[in-house]
Parts: C-alpha cells; sequence; structure tokens
C-alpha cells in the first residue's frame, strides 16, 4: 500500500483543513439505536423524523471504515445515565416534559420498546449494529450532551496524542456542535463531515454548520464525505500511476511476509497480510531456545508445544484478518511478581512462591487484546535493587556485553526486550526497575503516572510507590509505548492506589505543528557522579534539544535530590517490609533469603523507625510534591518546565564490581531515579547514544520526567527526542 503523507489537506469551509495522520481521530457521536431507531428516545422526542439521522449510518460506516483501515484511532460517545438517573439533572429529565402542551410523553428513564430510554446498558443505549465499536476502539459514556462534561473523553485523547478530530453522528443541532465547541475550547482543531451528520429538525442543519465555521473559523472546519476518503486513499498520494485492473481478481501470489522485527506496526503489517502467529510463536521460540542468557533471563517460559497451540488457537479465533484485534499475536512477557493464574508467582523469592488463581489485571487485559505470553521474567528478589544480581535464579548480564550488569529489579524484562525475544514486557518501577535495565539494554522504559495502569494482582514491593512499567524494543519505540499504555490503562476500583478519572491535572492540547518546550537538568554536580563517557554523551544529547523546540531552564535539583533520599534513607523502606508476610517471617526465612536483601531487611527492623518517624517523612514528601507542583511544573509559575531530563543512571558497573559492593553501588544507581514515585511523576527512558567499552558497543540512556498526569505531554517530547536522534539513537553512533 503506498504511504499516506504525514499532513493532510482537505476542502473545507471556511478554509482547507489541514490535519497530521498522526494525531488525528475520528469522533462519532452518539449513533446509539436511541436516537436512530424508531420507537427510541429521539423518535419520541422528535415526533418521529429519523429521515436524515438514518441516512447518516451507512455514511459513518464509511468513514469507519477508512479510519480502521488506516489503524487511525476512533472514538465513540454514548450518552446516556446511571439506572437510578442519580446522574440525570432536572434540566434533562423534566424542563421538556413540564412545558405547557408538552409533546415530551416519555422522558428518560422510562420504559420504552427498546428498553429504559437513554439508560446505561440498555439494548436502545447501545451503538447500532452497523457502527459497533470494535475493540481497542474507545467508547465514552456521557451524561451530557457534550462529550466532555463529566466523562474521561479529553483524557483518553490527549492519551493518544490527538490535537485534530474528525467528528460526525447525531443530533447536529445538540450533541454533534456541543461536543465540537467544547473540544474547540479545549485547544483540538475539529471538522465535522456534513454527510455524516444530521439531527431532527432538517431546518437546523445548514446554520448549525454555519456557525461552526462561521467568522472564519469560530469554531472550526465543515468539510465532505468524498473529499475526506479520497484524501484517505493512499493511491492519491502516490506519484506512479495505479496498477492497470486485470479485469478479474488474481488470487494473492505472495506469501505473507515477516521482517523478523518486533515493533507493532510490523508484526500488525505482516499478520494483516496474513501471516499466521504460529509461524510468530515458532520462531520466536527458535530465537529464545539459542539466546545464551534464556536460563537467567526466564523464571518460567510457556512450553514450545503450549505456545504454538496457543497461535493456532488465537488463528482460529480471529480468522477475518481485516477484524484482528489490536495487539493480535505481539508476543510478551511479565516480571515474576505479576500474577498469571495457575503459574506460580515467585517474585524470585522461594518462601513467598504462590499460584494465584486469578490473573492480574493487566495479564487479562493484555490477552483480551490478542497478545501472546512468553514467560515469567527473573528479577531482583521482592523487586527491590537496580542491578539485576538479587535473585537465585542467576545474574542476567546486559545484551550488550555478559561482563556488565541488566540493571533491575525488572532484568529479565529488559533482557527479554533487548535481546528480541518479545515485543514487549510488563514490569514494574517502584525505585527506577522500570528505567535503569532499559537504559543497560538499550530499550525503551515506561513508568507512566502511578495509578494509570491497574496494579491488582501485581505483588506488591513498596505499595504506595509501585507502579507498572512497559519495556519496549528501541524500534518500536515511544509509539509502541503510546499504543499499549493507552490499550491498558483506565481507573480500577479494585486498585486503592488507582487514580479516579479526571483526578489527575487538565492537560494542555497543542495542536500547533511547530512544538515549543522547556526542561530542566540536574545540577552539574550531580552529573559530574557519571562515567566521563555518560557525561559526555549526557551534554551531547542534550546539545540538540533546541533543534526540536526544547528551551533549557534553571531548575530546583535540590527538590529532587532530596526526595530521592527519602525513599531509602528515611522511613519509606519501611513499607515493603508491610508487603511481606511480616517481621518474624524475616527472621524465620532468613536462609531462604537472598543475602543482600537479607542484609537490607534485617538493616530495616535493626533501624527500627518509630511510626512517628514515618509519618515525618510521609509529610516531607507530600510537601516536595506539593512543592515540584506547584512551582517547576506548574504552567503559571516562571520556573515552568515541561520536563527535567537526567541520564537514566550514572554509570553501567560490571557485574563483579556490583558483586563485590552490592548496596552502595545499587544506591547510586538510583540518583535519577529515585525520586519519581516519591514526587509521583511520570518517566521515559530512551536510548540516546553509543560508547565503546571494552573494544564493545555500550548504550546510553537519558530519562525525560514530567508531574503526574503529564504522560502524554512527556512521551510528545520523547517522540521529537527520537525524530531528533533517530529511534535507538541511531544517528548517534
Ligand atoms: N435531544 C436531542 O436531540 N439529542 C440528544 O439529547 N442527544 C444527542 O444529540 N446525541
Amino acid at each position: 500500500m503506498e504511504a499516506l503523507p504525514k499532513n493532510i489537506t482537505i476542502e473545507a469551509e471556511p478554509y482547507p483543513y489541514t490535519f497530521p495522520l498522526s494525531s488525528t481521530a475520528l469522533l462519532l457521536i452518539d449513533l446509539q439505536r436511541d436516537f436512530i431507531l424508531p420507537s427510541g428516545f429521539g423518535d419520541i422526542q422528535s415526533g418521529t423524523n429519523l429521515t436524515a439521522v438514518t441516512a447518516v449510518v451507512p455514511n459513518c460506516v464509511r468513514i469507519l471504515q477508512a479510519f480502521r483501515e488506516l489503524e487511525l484511532p476512533i472514538f465513540h460517545t454514548r450518552e446516556g445515565h446511571l439506572p437510578d438517573l442519580s446522574d440525570c439533572p432536572s434540566s434533562k429529565l423534566n424542563r421538556q416534559a413540564s412545558a405547557p402542551g408538552t409533546t415530551h410523553s416519555k422522558v428518560i428513564g422510562d420504559p420504552g420498546e427498546l428498553g429504559r430510554l437513554l439508560v446505561r446498558g440498555e439494548y436502545g443505549h447501545d451503538i447500532v449494529d452497523e457502527c459497533r465499536p470494535k475493540l481497542g476502539e474507545v467508547v465514552v459514556d456521557k451524561p451530557g450532551k457534550g462529550a466532555f462534561w463529566n466523562t474521561n473523553l479529553l483524557e483518553e485523547l490527549v492519551g493518544w496524542g490527538i490535537t485534530h478530530l474528525i467528528v460526525g453522528g447525531v443530533t447536529i443541532e445538540c450533541c454533534v456542535t456541543t461536543t465540537v465547541r467544547e473540544a474547540n475550547d479545549r485547544g483540538f482543531e475539529c471538522c465535522i463531515i456534513e454527510e455524516c451528520a444530521a439531527g431532527y429538525n432538517d431546518d437546523f442543519k445548514a446554520p448549525s454548520l454555519n456557525m461552526i465555521h462561521w467568522s472564519q473559523g469560530l469554531f472550526g472546519f465543515v468539510s465532505s464525505l468524498p473529499t475526506l476518503l479520497e484524501a484517505l486513499t493512499p493511491t492519491r498520494h502516490s506519484s506512479s500511476a495505479p496498477a492497470p485492473s486485470l479485469g478479474f481478481e488474481s488470487p494473492p501470489s505472495t506469501p505473507p511476509v515477516w521482517d523478523g522485527r518486533l515493533t507493532l506496526a510490523s508484526l500488525r503489517k505482516s499478520y494483516k497480510s496474513g501471516l499466521s502467529p504460529v509461524i510468530v510463536a515458532t520462531s520466536l521460540y527458535a530465537r529464545i531456545e539459542e539466546y545464551s542468557q534464556t536460563k537467567s533471563t526466564f523464571i518460567r517460559l510457556v512450553d514450545r508445544s503450549a505456545l504454538i497451540s496457543y497461535a493456532e488457537s488465537l488463528q482460529k479465533l480471529f480468522p477475518d484478518l481485516t477484524n484482528l484485534p489490536p495487539l493480535y499475536g505481539v508476543p510478551f512477557t511479565l516480571k515474576d511478581s505479576i500474577n498469571v493464574a495457575g503459574i506460580p508467582t515467585t517474585l524470585a523469592c522461594p518462601p513467598l512462591t504462590h499460584i494465584p488463581s486469578r490473573s492480574s489485571k493487566i495479564y487479562s487485559r493484555l490477552i483480551s487484546l490478542g497478545a501472546i505470553y512468553i514467560g515469567k521474567t527473573n528479577l531482583d528478589q521482592f523487586a527491590t535493587g537496580l542491578t539485576g544480581c538479587r535473585s537465585p535464579h542467576g545474574v542476567p548480564a546486559s545484551v550488550y556485553n555478559p561482563d556488565y550488569i541488566s540493571g533491575g529489579s525488572s532484568s529479565g524484562s529488559a533482557v527479554s526486550v533487548g535481546a528480541e525475544l518479545a515485543s514487549f514486557s510488563i514490569a514494574t518501577d517502584t525505585a527506577g526497575s522500570g528505567r535503569v535495565p532499559a537504559g543497560f539494554n538499550g530499550v525503551v522504559g515506561w513508568k507512566p503516572t502511578k495509578g494509570t495502569v491497574s496494579f491488582s494482582g501485581v505483588m506488591n514491593a513498596c505499595e504506595s510507590l509501585d507502579c507498572l512499567s512497559f519495556m519496549v524494543t528501541s524500534e518500536g519505540g515511544v509509539r509502541d509505548v503510546r499504543k499499549l499504555w493507552n490499550l491498558v490503562r483506565g481507573y480500577d476500583p479494585d486498585d486503592p492506589y488507582s487514580k479516579a478519572p479526571r483526578s489527575l491535572p487538565l492537560p494542555i492540547v497543542n495542536a500547533l505543528a511547530e512544538k515549543k518546550w522547556k526542561f530542566a537538568l540536574p545540577d552539574r554536580k550531580a552529573v559530574a557522579e557519571c562515567s566521563p563517557q555518560y557525561r559526555k554523551l549526557f551534554y551531547q544529547a542534550i546539545g540538540g534539544l533546541h533543534e526540536i523546540g526544547g528551551e533549557v531552564k534553571e531548575g530546583d535539583w535540590g527538590l529532587f535530590e532530596e526526595a530521592g533520599k527519602l525513599l531509602y534513607d528515611g522511613a519509606l523502606v519501611n513499607e515493603r517490609l508491610a508487603s511481606l508476610p511480616g517481621n518474624e517471617w524475616v527472621g524465620r526465612e532468613k536462609d531462604e533469603l537472598h543475602p543482600v536483601i537479607r542484609e537490607i531487611l534485617q538493616n530495616v527492623l535493626k533501624k527500627g523507625v518509630s511510626a512517628a518517624e514515618a509519618y515525618k517523612d510521609i509529610r516531607k514528601m507530600t510537601v516536595l510534591t506539593r512543592k515540584v507542583n506547584t512551582t517547576l511544573f506548574n504552567p503559571s509559575h516562571p520556573s515552568y518546565i515541561d520536563a527535567l531530563i537526567v541520564p537514566t543512571a550514572p554509570f553501567h558497573p560490571r557485574i563483579s564490581a556490583v558483586l563485590k559492593d552490592p548496596i552502595t553501588i545499587n544506591s547510586r544507581l538510583g540518583t535519577f531515579t529515585h525520586f519519581g514515585n516519591v514526587l509521583d511523576l511520570c518517566a521515559i527512558a530512551v536510548p540516546a547514544g553509543h560508547y565503546m567499552e571494552d573494544g564493545i558497543k555500550m548504550p546510553f540512556s537519558i530519562t525525560f520526567l514530567g508531574r503526574g498526569g503529564s504522560d502524554a505531554r512527556v512521551l510528545e517530547i520523547a517522540s521529537l527526542f527520537e525524530g531528533l536522534v533517530g529511534v535507538g539513537a541511531r544517528n548517534l553512533v
């Protein structure tokens, strides 16, 4: 298929509308049975003028098909209320029905032929069959006419990196235009497709659309369906003439190809052209069996025959290549602190090993999206450590050089991705466990804001500071990270630290092509802690940031340093004990513990921190978090920054050095990561160059950190950096 240009321009009112393919979504409003079918809410309200709303359905199907074929994000909304109507104000429930001589014979919640009118879960509330959302498309339930009021639509759009919206749906006089006005206020560039939007009063259509584009674009743009569909047809943009038609359907002659790459895009393209997941599973297993570090990377691997029969069953389950779930056939590994029902979770600690009866929510979600589970990866015991040298299952080494540490605690996760044995790994990151090993293995490590992805069914290390992390191949990069995170994130009432929808700061949407952003660095003294190669590469990476809109600002490194110290030097480390079966347990099982972990736990117990000291440290943590959020990460403060940029780790030690000095080196490795969860930040570690050590190429990584809730912004900046240095820092050899 010919590629489409990055930016597409279509004829529109009041002037041509340009949208970047990478940040444009389709937004379909309220294509619900209640608004379209006879006897639905709309039918009752409108006095049976359903002609126009019925006619938009096939048009919306065409636009859906075009977006699905191009794999562009799709958002659907549904208007409706809780069964007890507690979220339905009188302005919706009573006003029209109370009018003298009202025609509103029924109101929201009344029984109708399609179920209770506009009530969630009822037949009439759902979207018409023709436009039914597919797995991976976002469905937003809204209580109001506008789709932004009291919904997570803004968070969802921003999370996916959307700045431009192509809009259709019903009704034009009500929910479509209200939503476009709301979207406009939030910074989105919207274009309504006129054949895809309709209402109950034919006279309203033209004025509704005119008001949108009046005064040179008061709220947005209006264009037509043929114009949009033509612009989304790749051959239109091809310089060569289309292939001549043979006059008959030729059978597919080329076998589906897979180049062996594990990026989400590469696998998807191959699967859509008919590649069997059995082929991927078979060749992946051969890779895993051949890999020199397989034993120390995996604590448990799925059997070869089980993996292949799983791939076969997946293929049978999804025979339609045009309708594959978003992570169909994508192989992944899990850190062995994440539960899979029926399979032991070990935490790299024999006395804590147990067989869970229920899977973690993250595992279940990934499986439902079509991903293929490969196995459980090695970790530093209890996910405590940054070295990868604290496991009874062996010491995984960096995929670059067997003498150097893999980093931890998510050691096996980083190695499994760095060695290209999986497309991604789900790990955890409390003190830097998702970032440091990513850096030491040349992969991307993403630690979103705590509480944005469910931790249910994951064993805790330090509960209030634990966070899931994502590792993806350097080639998959920020694109794969963003896709994975968006597909799995969301509020989970079963996770006590899950962040409720709309509890995070309001994001800013910037649809400008030229991005401007501000960053701060650690002070020179902190960077001086780095090895000479790391120092040099760090300043080299920073040196080019002005080319991608970055402006350096004075930061207050002291705040981050102080927060980092709270993690292990103060009382917070005691929370790790709270995740274990009890203080006596440590004494009882001491011979079964890894010697370094035993020493750490015994030191914590010996120190005997009082409850008062713990509360003081919790207070310090709260105050410091407040301080960074009201100064550095506050857009209206003069010292505002979008991101703090640090080397992911200060140096890359040899395994032999860590074995000799396991605790001090470990703590120094966290110089640039420890404060991340203490201050409730989000962070992404990305490859940022290479250097030679002992004649062998070694990876260097930098981390972008942002305020809790600014995940999309931090991903956007990291993606600009990737654009500058090439994915995997290919251009920085
Ligand atoms: N009442 C009416 O015309 N419409 C709505 O209440 N919702 C939508 O427009 N979707």
